[in-house]
């Protein structure tokens, strides 16, 4: 079957500067930074060593800046941070050896969340390469099983091998890709672009359309109780407009996973809630009684519990169905939006489902999340509530992984896409402060919040200091519970004594003003609303408020 029905373009390339052809006198490190420039990067988040400091140096004056983290580890969630807030591929640097292993975790996470990332690592001068041990990790073996490639920039192919991580990391399905580069190399003359040396398009779907297996609009024009299941995919291809077309038109609930909160206004009378976040038992009924999911850009990553539902699945994502977690006889590919405007147009018959009974289902998420209240206390949803009451429009807001961040999921409302900043691939913990850092550099003027757990915060507080550097007015709340909550809540399911899940005390105010943020402590609603009550006026400095939380919802929920 050829669908040849409201195929939308593809979005734009992101903003590429421009198109020009480069010179051809360029070392490997000038030539680099100018492909970095012309593919719209503006940070390189990463840590200083000697096998780099040609390539800083050819970034200096032009760009792209290059922003010292505190560590590797953390400048490679920046990366992902960037990236997953602006769609354009994060950059990360490191030398060699420590400087490499260190940033293993956020290059994973970024191929796990499908997040176009650029890792760069120097490497020995090549007369050593083959012998060295001092600081010698070979990169190939070590970066191969996190991203989608992993490389070597090398004089006489570097333009070519750069256009190819490009357009590695930024093809479907987005990931990392690995560079290395001696240290000699960096400084050497390129060998020259044979075909121009021009960025290659970085639009994450192509506009067509291809249909594997059984026709796709019978079962939907069949289908009474009918669920929309987006995901990740869904926002790469900008299917924020389509997604709404379809659900208004069709009547149908729309549940989204974590990765894509926003891709449909949560305000929306057709949203139906989060996927395995807090409350997940709802979602999960709503999906077992529905008798059709259309799926739009969903990707198993997003997933935390198992698949165990047997309701008939219409795939739509920018690949087949190679995951196979659920089985689909039908597989609509390409480009998400031009999938799911071409269902729309095509969908005969009465909405399915009215607005009220979805805002009934609603309400019971709602209940669900809410319950093991406990009164008089901070509970954590409160914690989310008022600090979304609290934020302006367009607040970009990250969180970590843990119990906070499963409420978080479910509890912030989400207006629009790439302003809820979640890891759900990898999940580790130590994405959300970084994260967050990148996401105010990378946007200018927007209030941005990062949601953490004290755990995870005690992994990357020191970061705070990039912030203070940058005068970057960040808010920074920690879920302060002196637990590894989602782990201890474990131990206590199974009857086990609590050993090695206790966050030791910290004076969190205290730590905040030393490394140049303000710092302040809450713990009651009122107490936590005065804390913010200047949080999103005119501030230079970042704040970090110590929230001090009641559990008593996780422990009743999770
Ligand atoms: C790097 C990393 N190490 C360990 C884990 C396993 N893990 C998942 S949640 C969690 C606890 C997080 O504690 P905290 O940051 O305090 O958040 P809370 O659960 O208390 O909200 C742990 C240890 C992980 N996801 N990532
Ligand atoms: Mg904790």
């Amino acid at each position: 079957m050829v669908i040849t029905a409201a195929i939308v373009p593809a979005p734009p390339s992101p903003a590429p500067k421009g198109t020009a052809i480069m010179s051809t006198e360029r070392t490997v490190a000038t030539l680099l930074a100018e492909y970095l420039r012309q593919a719209g990067v503006r940070h390189v988040f990463g840590y200083p060593g000697e096998s780099v400091v040609d390539f800083m140096e050819a970034a200096r004056d032009d760009g792209p800046a290059i922003v010292a983290a505190v560590r590797e580890a953390s400048a490679a969630f920046m990366a992902e941070g960037a990236a997953m807030r602006t769609g354009r591929p994060g950059v990360c640097l490191s030398t060699l050896g420590p400087g490499s292993t260190a940033l293993l975790n956020g290059v994973a996470s970024a191929t796990l969340d499908r997040v176009p990332l650029l890792a760069i690592s120097g490497q020995v001068d090549s007369s050593r390469e083959q012998y060295w041990t001092h600081q010698a990790v070979d990169h190939g073996r070590l970066f191969a099983p996190v991203t989608k490639l992993a490389a070597r920039l090398e004089p006489a192919s570097a333009d070519t091998v750069i256009r190819r991580a490009l357009r590695t990391a930024t093809a479907e399905r987005p990931g990392a890709v690995h560079v290395t580069v001696t240290t000699d190399s960096f400084g050497m003359m390129t060998a020259g672009s044979g075909d121009g040396g021009k960025v290659p398009p970085l639009a994450p779907a192509a506009a067509t359309l291809d249909l594997y297996g059984e026709e796709p609009l019978r079962p939907l024009r069949a289908a009474r109780r009918p669920v929309l299941l987006a995901g990740a995919g869904a926002v790469r291809c900008s299917a924020t407009a389509a997604l709404a077309a379809l659900a208004e038109q069709a009547g149908m609930p729309v549940v989204v996973g974590a990765m894509a909160k926003g891709v449909l206004s949560e305000d929306h009378p057709y949203f139906a809630g989060v996927l395995d976040m807090a409350g997940h038992r709802v979602i999960w009924d709503l999906l077992a009684g529905a008798d059709l999911i259309v799926t739009a850009g969903f990707d198993a990553v997003e997933l935390i519990t198992p698949w165990r539902i047997t309701t008939p699945v219409l795939h739509v994502d920018t690949t087949p169905n190679t995951d196979q977690v659920y089985p689909a006889a039908t597989e609509i590919v390409g480009n998400v939006a031009a999938a799911l405007s071409w269902l729309a147009a095509n969908c005969a018959g009465a909405p399915r489902w009215s607005p009220g009974e979805v805002a009934a289902h609603r309400a019971a998420l709602r209940a669900a999340w809410q319950a093991g209240y406990a009164p008089g206390r901070l509970n954590p949803s409160e914690v989310v509530t008022t600090v979304r009451s609290a934020a302006p429009e367009g607040t970009v807001v990250t969180a970590d992984v843990g119990s906070h961040k499963i409420m978080t999921g479910q509890a912030w409302t989400s207006l629009a896409p790439r302003e809820t900043l979640i890891t759900n691939g990898l999940s580790a913990m130590g994405f959300g402060l970084p994260a967050a850092i990148a996401a105010a550099l990378s946007s200018p003027g927007a209030p941005v919040v990062s949601l953490t757990g004290d755990g995870g915060f005690a992994m990357t507080a020191t970061e705070l200091s990039v912030a203070a550097r940058y005068g970057l007015p960040l808010v920074v709340v920690v879920f302060a519970d002196g637990s590894l909550n989602r782990i201890e809540l474990h131990q206590r399911q199974l009857g086990y004594p609590l050993t090695a899940t206790g966050v030791d005390p910290t004076d969190i105010p205290a730590l905040a003003e030393s490394l140049g943020c303000d710092g302040v402590r809450a713990g009651t609603v009122a107490g936590l609303e005065k804390a913010l009550s200047s949080a999103f006026s005119g501030r230079a400095r970042p704040l970090v408020i110590e929230a001090r939380i009641d559990t008593s919802q996780y422990a009743a929920q999770f």
